[in-house]
Formats: C-alpha cells, sequence, structure tokens
C-alpha cells in the first residue's frame, strides 16, 4: 500500500506517489498508480521468469523415467512439481497487473514472449541432472534473492516461497554429484563433462553484459532489479569457485584467478554471439522446447474445458441457493480475477 507521507500528503500527483513509495522501499501493490512502463517491464520480466520455470520442467523431466533409483526418481518428481508451483505463483503475479495467463501463455507458445536460454541445452546424462540443480538452481537462487526485495509486492512475495524451494533444489544436485563423485572413475568423468557443458550457460543465465544491458538501469531506478546483471554473474562465480574445488571438478575456464585486489575471482568472458543466438531461437533446444509446449497446452484443452465448466456449474447452484444473480456473485470479471490472483499470492506467501 502507499503509506510513504508525500504519497499521502494532500494533493500529491500519483507520479509523486509512486515515487515517493519506491524511495522509501515500500511496496508498490495492484490497485496503486504505477507507469505505464513499470507495468511492461514486470509484465515482461515476470512472464519470462514464469515461462521459464514451466519450460525448465522439459529437461529434467527427460530424465524421470530413467533415475536410477526410486530415491532419485522421487527427489526428481518433487522438483519438477515444484517448478510447476513457481510458475502458477508467477503467472498469478502477473495477472494482478491486468494480463491473462492464457494471453501469456499464447504469447510464449508463438515465440513473442521470451524464456530463459539455458533450457535450450540437452541433459545427455543423469549427471546433467544433478549439475542443473548445483549451477542452474544455484544462478536462479543468486539472481532471484534480492528479487524478494523487487518493488512490486506480489513478485517480491511470490520469490520469497521460490527461493526456499530452490535452496532444497541446489542442495539435492550438489548431493548427487557428490554421491557421483565417490562412485567409479567413468562417473567422476560423467559429472565433469556435464559441468564444461552447463559452466558457460550458467553464467549465461545473468543475461548480457552491463554495458548490453538495455533494461538493467530503468529497472534498478525502480527497485525491480537490485543488482546488476554483472554484479549478480561475479557473486555467482565466487559462491561456486570453492563448491567446485571441494566436488572434485575443474571449472572449463583456463583463465580463472583469484583477484587478490577485488577479493573475487577473475573470470572469461561468456561467448556473448551464443546468448544471442539461443535468445532467438537458434539453441540447439529451441524448438523442440516450445513444441513440446505447445503439444502439453493442446493436450491440456480439454482439462481447462473441463474446469470451465465445473466452476459455470458452481457458480450458477451457488446463485441459485442465495438467489444472487450468478454473474454478480462470481468472478467471471476482468477486475475480479485481478484481485483474486494477487489475493491468492498473498495468502501462500503469508504461510
Ligand atoms: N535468457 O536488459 P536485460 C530458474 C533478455 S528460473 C533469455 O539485461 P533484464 C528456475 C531480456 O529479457 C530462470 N532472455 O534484461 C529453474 C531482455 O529482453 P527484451 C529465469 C534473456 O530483464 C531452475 C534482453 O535479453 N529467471 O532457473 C536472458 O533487465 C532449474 C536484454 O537483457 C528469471 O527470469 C536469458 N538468460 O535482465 C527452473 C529471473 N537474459 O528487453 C527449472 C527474473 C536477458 O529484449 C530448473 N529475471 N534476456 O524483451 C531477471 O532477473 C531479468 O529479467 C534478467 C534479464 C536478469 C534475466
Amino acid at each position: 500500500m502507499v503509506t510513504a507521507e508525500v504519497a499521502e500528503r494532500p494533493g500529491a500527483s500519483p507520479e509523486e506517489a509512486f515515487e515517493a513509495v519506491i524511495a522509501a522501499e515500500q511496496r508498490i501493490e495492484p490497485r496503486d498508480w504505477m507507469p505505464d512502463a513499470y507495468r511492461a517491464t514486470l509484465v515482461r520480466q515476470i512472464a519470462q521468469h514464469a515461462h521459464s520455470e514451466i519450460i525448465g520442467m522439459q529437461p529434467e523431466g527427460n530424465w524421470l523415467t530413467r533415475a536410477p533409483s526410486l530415491r532419485r526418481k522421487a527427489i526428481l518428481l518433487a522438483k519438477a512439481q515444484d517448478e510447476a508451483g513457481h510458475g502458477l505463483y508467477l503467472y498469478a503475479a502477473a495477472e494482478t497487473l491486468g494480463v491473462d495467463r492464457a494471453e501469456l501463455t499464447e504469447k510464449l507458445i508463438s515465440g513473442r514472449q521470451k524464456y530463459s536460454s539455458i533450457f535450450n541445452y540437452p541433459t545427455l546424462t543423469f549427471a546433467d541432472v544433478g549439475v542443473i540443480g548445483w549451477l542452474v538452481d544455484g544462478a536462479a537462487i543468486c539472481n532471484q534473492v534480492p528479487l524478494c526485495r523487487c518493488s512490486y509486492g506480489p513478485y517480491a512475495r511470490a520469490m520469497v516461497r521460490i527461493c526456499k524451494e530452490e535452496s532444497f533444489h541446489q542442495r539435492q544436485g550438489y548431493e548427487l554429484l557428490m554421491t557421483l563423485m565417490r562412485g567409479t572413475e567413468a562417473q567422476r568423468r560423467m559429472v565433469q563433462d556435464a559441468v564444461d557443458r552447463w559452466w558457460w550457460p550458467s553464467l549465461m543465465m545473468f543475461g548480457p553484459s552491463d554495458a548490453a544491458s538495455p533494461n538493467t538501469a530503468r529497472s534498478m531506478g525502480w527497485r525491480i532489479k537490485r543488482h546488476t546483471n554483472d554484479e549478480l554473474r561475479q557473486r555467482f562465480v565466487d559462491m561456486t569457485v570453492p563448491q567446485a574445488e571441494h566436488l572434485g571438478v575443474t571449472l572449463p575456464d583456463p583463465g580463472m584467478s583469484w583477484n587478490e585486489e577485488r577479493g573475487s575471482w577473475d573470470f572469461g568472458e561468456p561467448d556473448w554471439s551464443e546468448l544471442t543466438r539461443v535468445i532467438q531461437g537458434q539453441g540447439p533446444c529451441n524448438a523442440q522446447r516450445v513444441e513440446r509446449r505447445r503439444a502439453a497446452h493442446e493436450d491440456g484443452g480439454w482439462v481447462r474445458e473441463a474446469a470451465t465448466a465445473y466452476a459455470e456449474k458452481r457458480r450458477a447452484e451457488a446463485g441459485a441457493s442465495t438467489g444472487t444473480d450468478a454473474g454478480t456473485a462470481g468472478t467471471g470479471t476482468g477486475a475480479a480475477t485481478k484481485t483474486d490472483a494477487g489475493t491468492e499470492t498473498e495468502q501462500e506467501n503469508g504461510k
């Protein structure tokens, strides 16, 4: 809610109230006035984030039927289910901004909205599942913990729960890799091969370099983003190097060295042309990922129809028993749906 002093000052314009809330480190909520560009930036980022969680189930889902033990299968299933849940919280957060989840899904499968580049790489062995947990979820945590302090309330609250679950994901990945590293020589080679393939794509998850990032300055001004892409990438490298040493793997960056002066690791430049290609849809698995998502969406059409018919029936029954008009009692209007999604997100995170 808008509670900053200046926001409550009689005669303060909506723009002044908005700026005051941001400056006071308070939260903008769905009913508050916000600039169109702030709304559009949030819709872009939250939708991209939600799509990433949903598409992100595919690379690991590839191993659900081939996990080497019942324990590993149960863990992987739980992780994939968490990711579906993250997608749902994030779509609900996006809906509080006045967009519709069906419309966002349509934009994803028609290539008009992005999802994270990282999910366009194949998972060739079971070690990839461990490396995704360790590196990809590790990078996601670095990027997402600051988003818990994002200026937009529903997004910030959704991130609190998501980050808790991502921590479990990272630990399960690291534990899987530790187990493999204690195994045979072939298993250790398999881990090293997976690290070699996922290291650079994981660094690229943080987005282009600051010099090539058109959105960072404005998003930081609005306190949507709290750190630049390069700052978070550095934080990830510093966190990961000792973990790699403990695990006994080599990070595939011969130029990496400790910089005493900065108290940080110097590391090589990712291949930015590869990131551009993958974002533009030319990564190894882009076509397959979007096609699977489209097929799943079409296959699920009957579920959506059945759920809609059931909701209508319940509404009609409720209207008949209270004597209220079904249209007024229900949540069929755009505004009501918007509000419901926001409240749901808040309740989820208040648990
Ligand atoms: N991939 O100006 P910037 C996860 C786009 S969740 C694709 O720097 P911004 C959990 C960017 O959208 C992973 N596109 O943009 C999990 C922009 O597009 P535009 C997802 C990218 O927004 C784990 C353009 O390039 N996490 O992993 C990428 O300020 C395991 C210019 O870039 C989030 O979405 C990329 N890597 O910063 C699930 C976190 N990077 O303007 C399953 C929230 C940039 O042309 C298994 N998002 N672009 O439309 C963010 O923090 C930010 O949006 C950034 C990009 C940091 C990703």
